[in-house]
């Protein structure tokens, strides 16, 4: 990111220009920018936006402008984090002289109050004013009504309180022509779900230190209590689980606890013993006490036990003696034994801890089972229980299925979910960005809290977390385009042409894969809604049509350079292949609309060069290929999938017709496929075959050569064939093979088709990972993939997409 002020972008952008709007909820409409003309006609200037949402914001009066200087009155009971945020604010904000007293004297032009809501000059300033009576509740009060001192209040109900109450006067400050202003406001809130924030709970390479030292100054921005660390290929964290940290590692973990701190985040350690522990035994029991203990010894008050993705079985013979053959009863009863011994022989003789938190085994359905009933009996009602929905993945969460893991657990679950985590198969070299969705407002109602398992990529993983953290702070007035907006501005320092670049980019990397081949999240819905009007528009008004198009190409053109010069570096470093993609597939936007641009002037060779190098240019964006270490599951880059690349693609057809010639389109989607043998019926070869890349086709395993073929029905002029592989944790499983194309059946052998004169046959080496297109050209009716090289395994294909004109 080039150098700039920061500061000064971010105020600018949450201020709105718009016309005036009434003088109580007066919040901006997010996207607007501008500075505010001095003097400011008060009551008629709309309120900054303030994330997370509040609770309540309106306006008090007139904004009050920033003094050089200010009192700072702070007593006994003001928590130091929420005194030095406020300080800094008022510094950045043009105060030269700040007096941090215990009595105001009056002397400044400004005082800001900032302490417990219960101290008596507090108390008074605060007025009718609600500081909600919960753990965390707020008021920030900026009154501009004294004629000569202006009063600043910041109430908290508890610490946190005061720390959140600076957090929102950072958002409250509006730069005017000769400086700074704080907005005129009443703020009264505070959260309703207790816990919020993100656990780091995904596989693959955990974040680095200054990438949690990052995140937490982040949470503490966005109101967040909570952080767990629990990064699975941590191996002290899981396989090593019994052995205590080595003094470096134990330095960054003491260094993340005081940053913790300092943010009022709580950290919590999470061990995960499951895979190797023995339930029962005297020496383990020990053992998890003494990790525990290392961990309060730095300053941890918060600990999890997780106990997920192990087996339901005993490790120890103890465990056998003590409850019998190992059952989802008896295991799920030694579990729920263990975490009770551990929150009453650990956190209740410890100062300060809260109520010990867990993840079951059986963690992502609703399905009543003995395990979970044995934990409802046997689980210490105070242990804290996480749940991941209905499923790993689940594609929505309802008010009705948090309810009915209440009952199942006995308890209100605190919800680990799994978004935006891409460490699983179907994210594949992905990027997550799509704004959190489909979880019901009210969910507050049924649930401890919220947290998000982020991506591998933690500056990346912001802009969704932004979102999911507002939505856990007030589920009940949130809003997903206005999260959305503001995460974006939020990433971009408040810069609005960097906001639209990241709203584009957001776009293009909206998919969100579940567990299984459906998304949950569309790719590209903004860039699929205007392709689809520019179709519609096309045939009648076709340089109307170009005409609105256009921009969206242009934004997208400029989107890659716009973030790479306006974003933390961070973000770019972890977007950089993505950038790199969206770069080339803007181009043959670009490309495509040069093609219809010549259609619609019959200007044939111009037309033809343009598709040529769109063609040629979606070839190379097709194959960029995620950074090696950067996702758990590497894989192809997808940008904008199945809406640009279909885009693209009708162009090509588009200007095929234009030509009298059959349109080039994928002939194999729907046709009947077959292998020579199935691993299973949920892995038939249809699945090749059926539009999504998120499944596949496998084979038994049991041949020597196997074999996968589709029969397009009808024979066709083929042109190119573009097998997508299955990708997994272990990498690609292709091996070298041939495509053969024939218009009758193949004899039986690789060896005979080969020979056969009939058969066409392409010879392709290894690709691991990624979509081989494959240049035919030939005429046929069955395609076939066939395994060259002697397979130890089973042949899987995600998608083959035979792209050929129809014969008449
Ligand atoms: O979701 C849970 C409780 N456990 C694991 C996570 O560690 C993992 O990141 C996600 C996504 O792959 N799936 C899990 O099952």
């Amino acid at each position: 990111m080039r150098e700039r002020s920061r500061t000064s972008v971010v105020i600018t952008a949450c201020v709105a220009a718009a016309a005036a709007l009434a003088a109580t909820v007066a919040v901006a409409p997010p996207g607007v920018a501008g500075v505010a003309s001095a003097p400011a006609t008060a009551a008629a200037q709309p309120l900054p936006t303030i994330s997370p949402t509040p609770r309540s914001v309106t306006r008090a009066g007139a904004d009050l402008p920033v003094p050089g200087r200010v009192e700072l009155v702070v007593g006994a009971d003001t928590d130091a984090p929420a005194r030095d945020l406020a300080s800094r604010l008022l510094r950045e904000h043009g105060v030269t002289r700040l007096d941090v007293v215990t009595k105001a004297t009056g002397r400044a032009p400004l005082t800001v109050l900032l302490g417990s809501a219960e101290r008596g000059d507090v108390r008074r300033s605060v007025g009718g004013v609600e500081v909600p009576a919960v753990a965390e509740g707020y008021a920030v009060i900026a009154d501009a009504s004294a004629a000569a001192v202006g009063t600043v209040t910041l109430a908290g109900r508890d610490t946190t309180g005061q720390f959140y109450a600076a957090q929102t006067l950072r958002q409250l400050f509006v730069p005017v022509e000769d400086g700074w202003r704080i907005a005129g406001a009443e703020v009264s809130d505070a959260p309703r779900m207790p816990l919020r924030g993100s656990i780091e709970g995904f596989y693959g390479k955990p974040w680095t230190h200054a990438e949690r030292l990052d995140q937490l100054r982040f949470y503490g921005r966005m109101k967040a209590n909570t952080y767990v660390y629990a990064p699975k290929d941590d191996p002290y964290h899981r396989e090593r689980w019994r052995e205590p940290y080595p003094a470096d590692k134990l330095a960054e973990l003491r260094e993340l606890v005081s940053a913790s701190t300092a943010n009022h985040v709580r950290f919590t350690f999470a061990l995960s013993p499951g895979n190797t522990v023995c339930y029962t035994g005297a020496s383990d029991r020990a053992a998890l006490k003494q990790k525990f203990q290392a961990m309060y010894d730095i300053g941890v008050r918060d600990f999890s036990l997780p106990l997920d993705d192990i087996a339901l079985s005993f490790s120890c013979a103890e465990d056998t003696a003590a409850y019998g053959r190992a059952t989802q009863a008896t295991v799920g009863r030694a579990q729920a034994e263990l975490l009770s011994w551990l929150q009453s022989s650990f956190v209740e003789t410890h100062d300060g801890v809260q109520p010990l938190q867990t993840v079951p085994t059986q963690y992502g359905d609703l399905t009543e089972t003995p395990y979970k009933q044995a934990w409802r009996e046997h689980l210490a009602p105070e242990v804290v229980v996480m749940w991941t929905g209905t499923d790993v993945v689940p594609p929505s969460i309802t008010l009705d299925q948090a309810s009915a893991a209440r009952e199942l657990f006995g308890r209100k679950v605190f919800l680990w979910d799994n978004y935006p985590v891409n460490d699983f198969g179907q994210t594949a070299g992905r990027l997550l960005l799509g704004p959190y969705a489909n979880r019901d407002a009210g969910l507050s109602e049924h649930l401890a809290g919220i947290v998000s398992n982020p991506m591998n990529q933690a500056y990346a993983s912001k802009l969704v977390v932004f979102t999911m953290m507002d939505f856990a702070w007030n589920d009940l007035g949130w809003d997903r385009a206005t999260s959305a907006r503001q995460a974006a501005r939020d990433l971009a320092g408040g810069d609005p042409r960097v906001t639209e670049a990241v709203e584009m980019f957001v776009d293009l990397n909206h998919a969100a894969p579940t567990f299984g081949p459906e998304l949950w999240l569309p790719q590209s819905p903004e860039l699929a809604e205007r392709i689809a009007a520019f179709w519609k528009a096309w045939e009648a008004r076709p340089q109307q049509a170009l005409r609105d198009l256009r921009p969206t190409a242009r934004l997208m053109a400029s989107t890659p350079e716009t973030i790479r010069d306006g974003v933390d570096d961070g973000f770019v470093a972890d977007a950089d292949r993505h950038l790199q993609a969206t770069d080339l597939w803007a181009d043959a936007m670009g490309e495509a609309l040069a093609a219809l641009d010549a259609i619609r002037r019959g200007d044939e060779d111009a037309a033809a060069a343009a598709r040529s190098r769109m063609e040629a240019l979606a070839e190379e964006a097709s194959q960029v290929r995620s950074e090696p270490g950067k996702n758990r599951v590497e894989g192809l880059v997808m940008i904008g999938d199945g809406v640009l690349d279909r885009f693209l693609e009708d162009v090509a057809a588009e200007h095929d017709s234009w030509l009298g010639l059959p349109p080039l389109r994928n002939v194999s989607e729907g046709k009947v496929a077959s292998q020579v043998s199935d691993w299973s019926s949920a892995y038939g070869a249809a699945k090749a075959v059926n539009g999504s890349v998120y499944d596949f086709s496998t084979t038994s395993g049991g041949e020597a050569q196997p074999w996968w073929q589709v029969d397009l029905g009808a024979s066709y002029d083929l042109e190119t064939v573009k097998i997508y592989n299955r990708v997994d944790c272990c990498g690609s499983r292709v091996r070298d093979y041939y495509v053969l194309v024939s218009d009758s059946p193949f004899p039986a052998t690789l060896a005979q088709a080969l020979a056969d004169p009939a058969v066409t046959s392409h010879f392709e080496a290894a690709q691991a990972g990624r979509p081989t297109s494959i240049d035919l050209p030939a005429r046929g009716r069955y395609v076939r993939v066939w395994l060259s090289t002697p397979s130890p395994t089973e042949l899987n294909m995600a998608e083959v997409q035979v792209f050929g004109r129809s014969l008449d």
